[in-house]
C-alpha cells in the first residue's frame, strides 16, 4: 500500500479537541496501512500477547472494553520496546447461545453468530485495538474445526479419546451432558437448571493420564499466574496419596479394591460401603433376598436424584441399605458387613470404602445411625491430656481424625501416623493384597455434546458394530445445512435426524455406517486456538511447529477468573499432548496470566436483567475510544473490580485535550539537543521513561496514567511559565507523552506525533532510553546567609564538599552585592545546604 497519504492535523485552538474526528482519521490509516501486523520473518525479539478470545454474544460490553484494553496496552508496550508483537483476535463461535437463539427464531445459528462477530469486529476497530487483523479466526469455520477433528483423531490414536458408559451430568433443560467442570454447585453452569445423573455412553478425553504433570507443572507457573488460580487448579486436580487395599468378598471370586488415605487405620475398619449407583452394588444385590433388593432399588432411585454435593454434605442424616454380604479384612480376617450408602461416590477412587468410624467422621455418623461397631486404633491423646476414654467417638460423636500412636493394630502398635502408613503398605504388599496408590479428584474430560452447533465428532459407527475414524482425506466433516432440521433439544443430537448427513459408509469395507451424531464441547475449540493464530489459514496443518517454536508459548495472557479452571486446565492438557506428539517444545501454554477485575455499577455486577448496564457502544459514541480507554485504565488496579461511578470519562477527555495542546504549543524544531533545555522538566520526562517499563510489566497501568498526567502538567508549566514552547526540553517532553500515551490513548497520541512533525506511526516508535544522569536528584538548593540573613540560594551538586560550596558562595554575584566590599570575618559551612558568613 502507498505511504503517501498526507496527514492533516487538527487545529490547535482551545477546546478544539475532537476525539471523534481524530479517531476516525487514525483508524482509517491503520486500516489502510496495517501497521500492527506481526511478521513471521521479522528477526527482532518476539512477544505473544493474548486476551482470551470472545464469545460472539452480541455487542461488546464493558468487560470486553477492559480486557482488550489491557492486552492492547501490553501489546503496544512491547512494540515501543522494539519487539515484533503478535496480538491476534478470533471468535469462540460455537456453542449453545447461538443454537438457542436460532431455535427461538427458527433460524440458522450461523446467521446469529456471524452477524454478532461482524458487530464485535467493528466495535474493536472503533476502540482502537492494535490487533493483527490478518489472523482472524472463528472456531465455527470449517477451516478451524477441521483441526479440532484432526486433534480428536490424534488423541484417539494415542488412546486419549475413548467412549465409555457411565453416570454423567445431564442438564434437563439444555438436554445435553455437561463436564464436571460445567456443573456449579449442582447446577448447569449455563442455564442454572439442576443437574441430574444419567447413565450414557459418551466420548471422553483421558486427561487423568496427565493429572500428575498438570499438578506438578503448576509449580513452574508460581509467581507468573495468580496464586488463586494455581490453588484452584490444584484443588480441582486434587491428588490424594494412600493405598489401594484389596478385600475378598464372601461368595465372589474377584477381590474388590478400595482407596484409602489412611491405610494405617485398617485394623479399625468395622464395615464396608459401596456406592449405591456403582456396578458393584448392582452386582452384590442380585443374590440378596427379594425384600433387600426392593429396598435397594427404592434407595437407588432416591440417590439418583441427589447431586454429588448433596451426597457429600456432612450435615444430613446418613442413609443406606445393608446388602447382606461381607468383605474380609485382609489383615485380621474379620467379616465386615457391606452397605450401600450415598456418601460414597461411584466415580471417586474405586467407588467403595473401608469404613473406619473411629477415625472418619462420615463413617462415624453412619455407624452411629445404624448401630455398627466403632473401634479406636489411633490414640490421639496428647501426653498431658485426658484419657482416651473421654474421647470415645461412640460417645462424643466426634471422630478422632488427628495424629497419634497406633493401638489395637498388631505389629503397628506404638507407631506414629507416617510410619504406620508405611508399615501397613509394606505389610499389604508382602501379602499381595494392597499397594501404595494415588487418587485424583480430576475426572476424564467428557467432550461429546448432543447439540448441533459444534464440531462434529469425526468418527463412524459401522453397522457391524465397529467405531472407526473418518479417513483424514475426508475431513472436515462439515455441519449440514439446518434447513429441515429440528434443533430443539430432545436428549439426542439433532444431527442424528439429518438422515442424509448421518448416513455414510464404512471406509474399510464400503458397508453401511452412520456418522457419530454428537458434537464436541466448545472447550476443545479453545484448548489450542492460541496455536492456530500462528497460521490461521493453513490447510495443511493445525499450526506449523516451526512457528510455534518462534512465537509460543503466549507471553502474556489475560482473561476473567471464571476461566481459572476449565479453559486453562484443558489448554494445559492439550499443550502437553501436543508436546508429547513432538509438535511443541514447551509444556505450558501461557507463561504469564492476569485476571482482570470486573466493571461493576453501584457495587454490583452489571446485568441486563437488573437493568444496571453501562453500554460500551454508548460510551464510545459519547466520549470516543481514547477517553474511555484512559478512564478505564485509570480507574484502578487491573485485578480489582472497577465501579463505573469511579470512572471519569470527562476527566479523561480534559486530560487528552491538554496533552494534545502541548504538541501544538511546541515551537522548538525537531532534532535540537534537548540537553540544554529546562532541567526540571527533563527530569520528569526521563523519570517516566525510566519507570514506565517496570510499571507496565507489573500491569500498573493506572500508575502510568497518573505519571503521564504529571508529565503533561509539568510540560504545561514549562510552556506557560518557563522557557515556553521553544525550549527543546518541552519538545522532548511532548514527544515522550505521545510515545507513552500511545499505549492508552493511541488516536490522540498519533495526532500529537503528527503535530510534532513525525511520520506515522507513533505506535511503532521505539521509546528512547532514559538518560540515567537525570534520574538521581542531583542538585540541592543551598542557602547563603550573611549576618543571619538569607542573601542567596545556590543550585549545587548534592555531593558537593564544604570547600567547593564556600568557594561558590563567595563567588556568587548576589553575595558580592550584599557584602558591598565588607570583609568576611567568619564562615560556617554545612555542605550541601548552608553557608553562613559573618562580617562583624
Ligand atoms: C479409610 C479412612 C479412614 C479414610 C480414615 C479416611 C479417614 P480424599 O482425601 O478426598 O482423597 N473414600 C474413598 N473413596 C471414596 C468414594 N468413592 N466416595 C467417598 N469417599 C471415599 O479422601 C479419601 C478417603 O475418602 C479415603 O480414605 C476413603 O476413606 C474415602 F480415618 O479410607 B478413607
Amino acid at each position: 500500500m502507498s505511504q503517501t497519504t498526507s496527514i492533516e492535523t487538527a487545529a490547535p485552538d482551545e477546546g478544539g479537541y475532537d476525539p471523534h474526528a481524530i479517531q476516525a482519521k487514525w483508524q482509517r490509516l491503520w486500516e489502510e496501512r496495517d501497521p500492527f501486523r506481526a511478521h513471521d520473518d521479522d528477526t527482532r525479539p518476539r512477544k505473544y500477547v493474548l486476551a482470551m478470545f470472545p464469545y460472539p454474544s452480541g455487542d461488546l460490553h464493558m468487560g470486553h472494553a477492559e480486557n482488550y484494553l489491557y492486552s492492547d496496552i501490553v501489546a503496544r508496550y512491547w512494540r515501543h520496546r522494539g519487539h515484533n508483537v503478535l496480538n491476534p483476535i478470533g471468535w469462540d463461535s460455537f456453542g449453545l447461545p447461538a443454537e438457542n437463539a436460532a431455535i427461538l427464531r427458527g433460524a440458522d445459528p450461523r446467521e446469529w453468530t456471524y452477524a454478532n462477530i461482524d458487530q464485535q469486529k467493528a466495535g474493536f476497530r472503533q476502540y482502537g485495538v492494535s490487533f493483527d487483523w490478518s489472523r482472524v479466526l472463528h472456531t465455527s469455520d470449517p477451516e478451524y474445526y477441521r483441526w479440532n477433528q484432526w486433534l480428536f483423531q490424534r488423541l484417539y490414536e494415542r488412546g486419549l479419546a475413548y467412549r465409555k458408559s457411565s453416570p454423567v451430568n445431564w442438564c434437563p433443560n439444555d438436554q445435553t451432558v455437561l463436564a464436571n467442570e460445567q456443573v456449579v454447585d449442582g447446577h448447569c453452569e449455563r442455564c442454572g437448571a439442576e443437574v441430574v445423573k444419567k447413565k450414557l455412553t459418551q466420548w471422553y478425553f483421558r486427561i487423568t493420564d496427565y493429572a500428575d504433570r498438570l499438578l506438578d507443572d503448576l509449580d513452574t507457573l508460581e509467581g507468573h499466574w495468580p496464586s488463586k488460580v494455581l490453588q484452584m487448579q490444584r484443588n480441582w486436580i486434587g491428588r490424594s496419596t494412600g493405598a489401594d487395599i484389596d478385600f475378598q468378598i464372601e461368595g465372589r471370586a474377584e477381590k474388590v479394591t478400595v482407596f484409602s488415605t489412611r491405610p494405617d487405620t485398617l485394623y479399625g475398619a468395622t464395615f464396608f460401603v459401596v456406592a449405591p449407583d456403582s456396578d458393584l452394588a448392582a452386582e452384590l444385590v442380585t443374590e440378596a433376598p427379594a425384600d433387600v433388593r426392593m429396598q435397594f432399588e427404592a434407595y437407588l432411585d432416591q440417590v439418583q436424584k441427589q447431586t454429588d454435593i448433596q451426597r457429600q454434605s456432612t450435615d444430613r442424616p446418613k442413609t443406606g441399605v445393608f446388602l447382606g454380604r461381607y468383605a474380609i479384612n485382609p489383615v485380621n480376617g474379620e467379616r465386615l458387613p457391606i452397605w450401600a450408602a450415598d456418601y460414597v461416590l461411584a466415580d471417586y477412587g474405586h467407588g467403595a470404602v473401608m469404613a473406619v468410624p473411629a477415625h472418619d467422621q462420615r463413617d462415624l455418623d453412619f455407624a452411629r445411625a445404624f448401630g455398627l461397631p466403632i473401634r479406636v486404633v489411633v490414640d490421639t491423646t496428647a501426653d498431658d491430656e485426658a484419657s482416651l476414654d473421654d474421647l470415645d467417638p461412640a460417645v462424643t460423636g466426634v471422630a478422632l481424625a488427628g495424629e497419634g500412636r497406633m493401638v489395637n493394630s498388631g505389629s503397628l502398635d506404638g507407631l506414629g501416623k507416617k510410619d504406620a502408613i508405611a508399615g501397613m503398605i509394606a505389610e499389604l504388599e508382602r501379602r499381595g493384597t494392597g499397594r501404595a496408590a494415588t487418587t485424583f479428584r480430576l475426572r476424564d474430560w467428557l467432550i461429546s455434546r448432543q447439540r448441533f452447533w459444534g464440531t462434529p465428532i469425526p468418527m463412524i459407527h459401522t453397522d457391524d458394530g465397529r467405531i472407526v475414524p473418518v479417513p483424514e482425506d475426508q475431513l472436515p466433516v462439515r455441519l449440514p445445512e439446518v434447513t429441515g432440521l429440528d434443533l430443539k433439544p430432545k436428549g439426542s443430537s439433532p444431527l442424528g435426524a439429518a438422515t442424509e448427513w448421518v448416513t455414510t459408509v464404512d471406509p474399510a469395507t464400503g458397508g453401511p455406517a452412520r456418522r457419530d451424531p454428537d458434537t464436541m464441547d466448545t472447550f476443545v475449540d479453545s484448548s489450542w486456538y492460541f496455536l492456530r493464530f500462528l497460521s490461521p489459514g493453513s490447510a495443511l496443518e493445525a499450526f506449523p511447529p516451526a512457528q510455534a517454536a518462534k512465537w509460543a508459548p503466549v507471553d502474556f495472557y489475560i482473561g476473567g477468573v471464571e476461566h481459572a479452571i476449565l479453559h486453562l486446565l484443558y489448554a494445559r492438557f492439550i499443550t502437553k499432548v501436543l508436546h508429547d506428539m513432538g509438535l511443541v517444545e514447551f509444556e505450558e501454554p501461557f507463561s504469564s496470566l492476569i485476571n482482570q477485575g470486573m466493571v461493576i455499577l453501584d457495587g454490583a455486577k452489571m446485568s441486563k436483567s437488573k437493568g444496571n448496564l453501562v453500554l460500551f457502544q454508548e460510551e464510545l459514541d459519547a466520549h470516543g475510544a481514547d477517553a474511555l480507554r484512559v478512564a478505564l485504565a485509570f480507574a484502578g488496579p487491573v485485578e480489582d473490580d472497577k465501579d463505573w461511578n469511579d470512572v471519569s470519562t470527562t476527566g479523561a477527555t480534559k486530560f487528552l485535550a491538554r496533552a494534545l495542546r502541548l504538541a501544538h504549543d511546541v515551537t522548538a524544531p525537531a532534532g535540537v539537543d534537548s540537553a540544554r533545555g529546562d532541567a526540571a522538566l527533563r527530569r520528569v520526562t526521563h523519570r517516566l521513561l525510566a519507570d514506565a517499563p517496570g510499571l507496565i510489566e507489573q500491569t500498573k497501568f493506572n500508575v502510568v496514567v497518573a505519571r503521564l498526567m504529571e508529565l503533561v502538567n509539568a510540560t504545561r508549566k514549562a510552556i506557560d511559565t518557563g522557557a515556553g514552547g521553544a525550549d527543546p526540553a518541552v519538545r522532548e517532553a511532548a514527544e515522550v507523552v505521545a510515545q507513552v500515551l500511545d499505549m492508552i490513548a493511541p488516536h490522540t497520541a498519533e495526532e500529537m506525533w503528527a503535530v510534532l512533525g513525525h511520520e506515522p506511526f507513533v505506535g511503532l516508535a521505539v521509546w528512547p532510553d532514559a538518560d540515567t544522569a537525570l534520574l538521581v536528584e542531583q542538585t540541592v538548593t543551598a542557602i547563603v546567609q550573611i549576618d543571619g540573613k538569607v542573601r542567596a540560594t545556590l543550585e549545587v551538586p548534592a555531593d558537593i564538599d564544604g570547600d567547593a560550596l564556600e568557594a561558590l558562595a563567595r563567588a556568587d554575584e548576589r553575595v558580592l552585592r550584599s557584602l558591598d566590599g565588607r570583609a568576611i570575618t567568619r564562615a560556617i559551612v554545612r555542605a550541601p545546604k548552608v553557608v553562613s558568613f559573618s562580617t562583624k
